[in-house]
């Protein structure tokens, strides 16, 4: 049965724009056959920030964690293809860099869970929430 297309949130991370591999993430994206539907880059402010990671609220990292994403520009993309949740989230790697298989994004360039060079939807639901947080509908093509 063929994939259904989705529409998934992808960021290159603080680190990950510090350590020039913006052009490296999206290209992965885009040999994996991604379109990319909406790309920009921006600082996040802690309001946006505290509403992308309130799931996480409570744990013992999130002040760390949304330190870390306010601490420089980020970049954040739209990727749109066939099974682009669940399969970028492949092309991303584990979260915990024991995990991240070598050839993945995680795998190849972090060794530490919390600066890990990318964030990707974790879910369809995911998706449809956290993209609003960074793209107005007019912006995404
Ligand atoms: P993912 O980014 O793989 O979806 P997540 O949603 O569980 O992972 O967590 C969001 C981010 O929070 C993750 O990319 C890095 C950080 N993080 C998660 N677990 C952590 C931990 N145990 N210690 C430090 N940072 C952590
Ligand atoms: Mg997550």
């Amino acid at each position: 049965m063929p994939e259904s297309i989705q529409r998934t949130l992808i960021l290159v991370k603080p680190d990950g724009v510090r350590r020039a591999l913006v052009g490296e993430v999206i290209h992965r994206f885009e040999m994996k056959g991604y379109q990319i539907r909406g790309l920009k880059m921006m600082k996040l402010t802690r309001e946006k920030a505290e509403r992308h990671y309130a799931v996480h609220k409570g744990k013992a990292f999130y002040d760390e964690l949304i330190e870390f994403i306010t601490s420089g520009p980020l970049v954040a993309m739209v990727l749109e293809g066939p099974g682009a949740v669940a399969i970028a989230r492949k092309v991303m790697g584990a979260t915990r860099p024991h995990d991240a298989e070598i050839g993945t994004i995680r795998g190849d360039f972090a060794n530490q869970t919390r600066q890990n060079i990318v964030h990707g939807s974790d879910s369809v639901e995911s998706a449809q929430y956290e993209i609003p947080i960074y793209f107005e509908e007019s912006d995404l093509v």
